[in-house]
Parts: structure tokens; C-alpha cells; sequence
């Protein structure tokens, strides 16, 4: 028995977390980079003492709780979710702030600990300040909100709780299948009590991340479908890169003649230039990965969770007896499709089914056409990049450029708007961690906080953030915690005077792009699509500036190129702004998404979109 430590709640809650570290493939790391906080009075003499006494947890001051969990758990996604960071708030606002952080998390599956400060568990001097009152229970805090999106939520409300907490807590983010957000309400009277917690409580943990093995006589239905298929196809999910399983995909592809399609938070599973690389697949998907899709007989889904934009809501797979073999971590996500289920880590599971297929391989011919597909898609991205769009360039020359002058090791960030689309389609990966898209819960704001995690987790890569003029002004006040920290983001701010996304999905469904663009209202009314509309005039440069960022204004894809030099240069971050045409996209190939369109409308416009809506509903599959 060591001897016991008396700590405060909050003390020892940090005490632990320093000792904590992950384990796989022979490689040990700690869990937690560090805390990432903004002090209130809900936190300030708890967590926030604490972390003054204990240095070795490194505290980092940020602008924005939102911002904060986004930079956490890009850093986690970075690091395979090995590593990640605990977040510290007061109680309220502070901790609410932290809501679209979680949901962003536990869409994704990513870990991140959240330690939202929370009202007096002693209850006397209620109500406190930003106290919700409730006249059902005196139990309930604004806290409570994170319970649905949490994978592990608890409120700590007496010091000794933290000796059963904390141990679930750490084996919710360190497990494969259950990770997200996890949520520890810290009452701020709580925080400060003090209590002999054991020794052995601080001693050096190892969480092992297994790497399991799906069930045998599973693996065998999965081979036997394989080899009696025709037309196979892999979708490669965010598990491929999780589970460090991108040279077994490739191995398996080489070997099988297997084509792959990639989602959004897989793409880069395979280099862009592998024959077999469809690319992104679904409703932002190429006409490569689409085609393959559409006809395939057995899809096998590997780390995918089947969001809408991957099964382009259940448009994709077309053929009447197309089956699924879904090899996932997760049972839940193991079962989507009434699937054949291989519950197990990719990487393993790959290697193991490479042994079992020996001597298999698709027809020649089905692979001389995947293939085909995948020059001629190339040729397809060749020719946007060389759109030449005048007077504005189009976004996706942008993309080109920032593409093939960009460092090759470096690492894209984007997660709303129009590019996110754009960018799954004409982004080439060329390593696993190139293309960082969060797009569970495309959240607007992410880039340039997630920006900041990624350059945490990878400072010797160059971080590009493409951010949109929607999305920078919803979030970009850490900005200045990147300057403060001198974490090195090169961002991409394109000006495209609005929601440039939702108003070509506005246009899509006969709505003109009302309430989409920055524009002056006329008669109380914002106008959609009209030529002499009145644009908002904001000086994003000046805005970039005085958060100390450097900032250039390209006009050109010759002065973007130019600037995109400058700024791989520089030391301080650095912002590129620069305006595009807001009509130009690129288009959609062979894919939908479901958006529902209004039945009743006096616009004749928004009635021929819901009759181009029911017809494509009858092409939505339940896979029974
Ligand atoms: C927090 C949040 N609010 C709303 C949305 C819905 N939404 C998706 S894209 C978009 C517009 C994004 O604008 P911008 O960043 O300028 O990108 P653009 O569409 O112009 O490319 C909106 C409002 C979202 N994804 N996230
Ligand atoms: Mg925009």
C-alpha cells in the first residue's frame, strides 16, 4: 500500500489524468496532451488551482469553449484517437458552449473529456449565478444537457467519486467502439474539497487498445461471399485510419483487384493514384465511385458508419440482391444494412482475410474497368483544376492550386459549407492524415479551432485550413490562441459573399437562394439570387489583422499561388484571403442527397423540385 494523498477533488481528478496512457502495437503515450480552459467562478479555484500546482499538465487559454472541444478532438483524430485533451469551463454559459463540441466528438467518435464546472452540490447559496433554477428538482443543471451527447456522463458531487468515475471515464475514450465525448460535472464547492484519496489511485495506468479478431465462422460466410460475388466494392471509412490499417487495405487491394470508394472521414485510406482509388464515394462522391457502386453486388464497408453522404441516402448500391459485409470495431455499426457482420479492428481483420482469400481475385475485366473509371476520373479533376474562371476564379481551381503547391506532407482542414463537397471529390491524398474533414457533424467553426489541434498533434507538418467567409465569422477568435501559442496555421479564407452550399441547395429546390447571401435586407426582405442585390461590405483582412495574424489578399490563381509561397515561409500564422465566384461548383455525378422539398407551394419552381424529389425517393433502398 503507498500512502494517501490528501487532495482536493480537483487536484486529484488532475493527479490521475497525468498517469494516464495508451498502449497499441508496442507504441505507449500519454492520454492526455494537456487541458485546454477557460476559467469562470465555477472553475477558477478548482481545476484552475490545480492545474497551477501541477505544470506537467499543461494548461493552454483558449477564446471559445466550442472552439476548445473542436481543437481536442482534431488533435485526437490526428493521433488515432490515442491522445487527446481534457477541456476545463466555469459553470453556465461556459459549460452550454461546450454542447456542439460534444455532439461533434461522439458523432465522430472521438475522445475528449469535458469538465464543465457545475452548481453547489451543497446547495445553500442557490441560486448561484447562471443557475438554472427548476421547480422539479433541485438535482438539475444546465449540465444535464450533455447526458445525450456523451458516451459517459457523471456529476461528481462528493470527492471520492472520482475513485469509481474516472476509471469508466478513462475506459469510454481509450475503447475503439465507445469512444466520444465524456462528461464530468465538477460542482464548484466540489472541486475544492479535500480528501485522502489512496496511493495507488496516481499510479502509471496503460490502457491497451486491442486490436480484436472477428468471429471465425464469420470470417468464413464473409470469404465465401467474396469469392462468389462479381462485382465487389470496399468503402473505406475513418476506421481504416484509426486503426493504422491503410498498408493492409493496400495490400488487400493489390492482392484482390478490390476497387475502393472513400467517405469523408476516409479519404486518404488509399493514395489518390492507386488504379484501384475510386476516391470519394456517395453524394459528394466521383463518377468513378459512384459507377462501381451502383452496380455492385457486395459492398464491404470497413470503419464506415453509412452516413446519408456515403450511401447517398440509400441511393448508392442499386443492384436488386447487393449484399454487405461490414467489418467494424463497432457492433452497432457492424449491423447497418443487415450486413454480415466481422466485429473486429480493420487492420487485423484485413490481414486475416487476405490469408483466408488466397488465390482470389475479380475478373479481369471488372477490374480493367475500375480502373478505366479512375483515369478517367483523374482526367475529370485535371480539368477542373484548369477551369480558368473569370472575372473570380472558381473554388475548385483554388483547390488545385492549394493541392499541387502545398506540401505533400501536409494537412488539409475543412468541415462545412461548399468545400467539404468539392474537396471530397478533387482533394488528391496523398497520405492518411492529408485530408481532414470533419464531417459527422460538419459543424461550421471547426476549421481554424481544429486547425489549431491538428498543428498540436503534427507540428512538423504544414496545417492548411480552408475556412469559408460563413464559417470564419461564425468562429475564428482563436485565431489569437494560435498566434499566442505560435502554433503555425496557414488559412484559407474564401470570400464568397455568403452560404455559397445552402444557397445551391436552395437553388436545387426552386427556393432563388433566399437568405443566403451577405446582403443589405430590401424592404425588410433578404434577397436571394437578384443581380443588383446590395453586398454586405466586410473588411475580412482587417479583422484577420487585429487578431495578429498576417494576412494576404490574393485576387488571382497566380497571386493565390504566390501567396500560398509566402505563407508556407512564414513563421506567424497567416491568413490568405481571397473571393470566388459564388455559382460555380462542381457538379454532382451520378449522386443525391435527401432533402426533403415543401409539398404544398404557390412557386412553380419549388413544385418541379418536389417532383424531381418523389421520383428519386422511389430510389431510396431499406436493405432488408
Ligand atoms: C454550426 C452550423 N450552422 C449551420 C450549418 C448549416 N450550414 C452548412 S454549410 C452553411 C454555409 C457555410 O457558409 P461558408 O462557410 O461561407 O461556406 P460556403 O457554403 O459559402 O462554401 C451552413 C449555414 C452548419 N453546418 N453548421
Ligand atoms: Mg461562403
Amino acid at each position: 500500500m503507498t500512502q494517501s494523498r490528501r487532495l482536493t477533488t480537483a487536484q486529484a481528478l488532475i493527479a490521475f489524468l497525468l498517469q494516464q496512457h495508451t498502449r497499441r502495437d508496442g507504441v505507449e503515450q500519454r492520454l492526455f496532451a494537456g487541458c485546454f480552459g477557460i476559467f469562470g467562478h465555477g472553475n477558477v479555484a478548482g481545476i484552475g488551482q490545480a492545474l497551477q500546482q501541477m505544470p506537467e499538465f499543461r494548461y493552454y487559454q483558449v477564446r471559445n469553449e466550442q472552439a476548445m472541444v473542436h481543437a481536442a478532438i482534431a488533435y485526437a483524430k490526428v493521433k488515432n484517437r490515442l491522445q487527446t485533451f481534457a477541456c476545463t469551463t466555469s459553470i453556465g454559459p461556459g459549460a452550454t458552449n461546450m454542447l456542439t463540441g460534444a455532439a461533434t466528438a461522439t458523432i465522430n467518435r472521438l475522445p475528449v473529456l469535458l469538465l464543465p464546472g457545475d452548481i453547489f452540490a451543497r446547495r445553500n447559496v442557490a441560486p448561484v449565478l447562471q443557475q438554472l433554477e427548476s421547480l422539479q428538482s433541485q438535482d438539475f443543471s444546465v449540465n444535464d444537457c450533455f447526458k445525450p451527447v456523451s458516451r459517459y456522463w457523471d456529476r461528481i458531487n462528493r470527492p471520492d467519486q472520482l475513485l469509481t468515475a474516472l476509471p469508466e471515464a478513462m475506459r469510454v475514450l481509450t475503447s475503439p467502439t465507445e469512444t466520444g465525448a465524456v462528461t464530468l460535472a465538477l460542482p464548484q464547492d466540489v472541486q475544492t474539497e479535500a480528501f485522502d484519496f489512496p496511493g495507488e489511485f496516481f499510479d502509471h495506468r496503460v490502457w491497451h487498445i486491442a486490436r480484436n479478431r472477428p468471429d471465425t465462422a464469420a470470417l468464413h460466410r464473409a470469404v465465401a461471399l467474396i469469392r462468389d460475388c462479381r462485382r465487389p466494392v470496399i468503402v473505406a471509412g475513418g476506421g481504416v485510419i484509426y486503426a493504422d490499417a491503410t498498408e493492409a487495405l493496400r495490400k488487400f487491394v493489390d492482392q484482390t483487384g478490390i476497387p475502393v470508394g472513400e467517405t469523408m472521414a476516409g479519404k486518404g485510406s488509399l493514395r489518390y493514384d492507386h488504379p484501384l482509388c475510386l476516391g470519394g464515394i456517395g453524394a459528394t462522391g466521383t463518377l468513378a465511385a459512384n459507377r462501381i457502386a451502383r452496380d455492385a453486388d457486395l459492398v464491404i464497408g470497413i470503419g464506415t458508419r453509412y452516413s446519408d453522404f456515403t450511401t447517398a441516402s440509400k441511393t448508392a448500391f442499386q443492384d436488386p440482391d447487393v449484399e454487405f459485409i461490414n467489418l467494424n470495431v463497432t457492433e452497432f455499426d457492424a449491423g447497418k444494412h443487415h450486413g454480415l457482420p466481422l466485429i473486429g479492428d480493420a487492420r487485423a481483420t484485413l490481414e486475416e482475410l487476405a490469408v483466408m482469400l488466397t488465390g482470389y481475385r475479380v475478373d479481369d475485366a471488372y477490374r480493367e474497368r475500375a480502373e478505366r473509371l479512375h483515369h478517367a476520373w483523374e482526367t475529370e479533376v485535371d480539368r477542373i483544376y484548369a477551369l480558368h474562371h473569370t472575372p473570380l476564379p472558381s473554388q475548385g481551381e483554388l483547390f488545385g492550386v492549394l493541392n499541387e503547391h502545398s506540401d505533400p506532407g501536409a494537412i488539409m482542414v475543412n468541415a462545412a459549407g461548399s468545400m467539404p463537397g468539392d474537396l471530397h471529390k478533387l482533394w488528391r491524398s496523398r497520405h492518411p492524415k492529408n485530408f481532414h474533414m470533419e464531417y459527422g457533424n460538419s459543424c461550421m467553426g471547426y476549421e481554424i479551432a481544429g486547425g489549431l489541434g491538428v498543428k498540436m498533434a503534427a507540428p512538423e507538418r504544414d496545417v492548411i485550413v480552408i475556412v469559408g467567409d460563413g464559417s470564419y465569422l461564425m468562429l475564428s477568435s482563436d485565431l489569437v490562441t494560435a498566434v499566442q501559442q505560435g502554433i503555425k496555421l496557414i488559412v484559407v479564407l474564401l470570400d464568397n459573399g455568403g452560404y455559397k452550399s445552402i444557397g445551391a441547395l436552395s437553388r436545387s429546390l426552386g427556393q432563388d437562394g433566399f437568405g443566403t447571401r451577405f446582403v443589405r435586407p430590401r424592404d425588410g426582405q433578404l434577397e436571394g439570387d437578384s443581380a443588383d442585390a446590395q453586398p454586405l461590405e466586410i473588411d475580412y483582412a482587417a479583422n484577420a489583422r487585429s487578431l495578429g495574424a498576417t494576412v494576404i489578399t490574393a485576387r488571382t490563381t497566380g497571386e493565390f499561388s504566390a501567396a500560398l509561397a509566402t505563407a508556407r515561409a512564414a513563421e506567424n500564422t497567416t491568413v490568405i484571403l481571397i473571393r470566388n465566384d459564388r455559382l460555380t461548383g462542381v457538379p454532382g455525378y451520378d449522386s443525391w442527397w435527401d432533402v426533403p422539398v415543401a409539398e404544398v407551394s404557390d412557386m412553380p419552381s419549388v413544385q418541379e423540385a418536389r417532383r424531381a424529389w418523389e421520383a428519386m425517393r422511389t430510389r431510396e433502398r431499406l436493405f432488408l
